[in-house]
């Protein structure tokens, strides 16, 4: 654990198992993680399958954690979170699951190596992403990919859809 607190941005999303609680309860689960703090998190947005189209629709969402874990320590902990919320690696690649998180951005952090890259390199071309981390960081400028405004100028944002409080 480091002294210096770093803000990080976390992906989340579920196509299984009631998505909806499943995202909300993994939120919690990082609001819980040690020498962190949950300090934004978007609203959860329904929306289609990216890549293989036959499965269920998604729903996504991004949080703002403001942490003294090292980012590897942050990456291990986030699959700690999904296997210990019933992940099952199944046989297909990009299939369905119950919770997926993605470390999306860690401080200024650049890793490229296999296995990790951050920034997450989807980041840039992904709707279900770049929608709600606007919403709660819309000045970020992202590392090596640039600010999240010119990001979401080149995707559709139509298909991503908040799903309301009260619903
Ligand atoms: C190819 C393109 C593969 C985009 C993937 C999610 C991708 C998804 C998700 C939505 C995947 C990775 N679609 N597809 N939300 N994950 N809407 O979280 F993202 S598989
Ligand atoms: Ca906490
Ligand atoms: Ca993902
Ligand atoms: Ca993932």
């Amino acid at each position: 654990m480091s002294s210096q607190p770093e803000l990080a941005y976390v992906g989340l999303g579920s196509n299984l198992d009631h998505p909806v609680a499943q995202v909300r309860g993994a939120l919690e689960a990082l609001a819980d993680l040690p020498g962190t703090r949950l300090v934004a998190a978007s609203r959860l947005y329904r929306n289609p399958p990216m890549g293989p189209q036959d499965q269920p629709d998604y729903v996504n969402a991004v949080a703002a954690l403001s942490t003294h874990l090292e980012a590897g320590e942050l990456l291990a902990e986030l699959q700690v979170i999904e296997r210990a919320r019933g992940r099952v690696r199944g046989a297909e690649r990009w299939g369905p699951r119950r919770i997926d998180l993605d470390l999306l951005v860690y401080g200024e952090l650049r890793i490229e190596r296999s296995g990790l890259s951050v920034p997450h390199p989807g980041i840039a071309v992904r709707a279900f992403v770049l929608v709600p981390l606007a919403e709660i960081a819309p000045s970020l400028e992202i590392p090596t990919l640039g600010p999240i405004g010119r990001l979401l100028e080149g995707v559709d944002p139509s298909a991503v859809v908040a799903i309301s409080d009260d619903a």
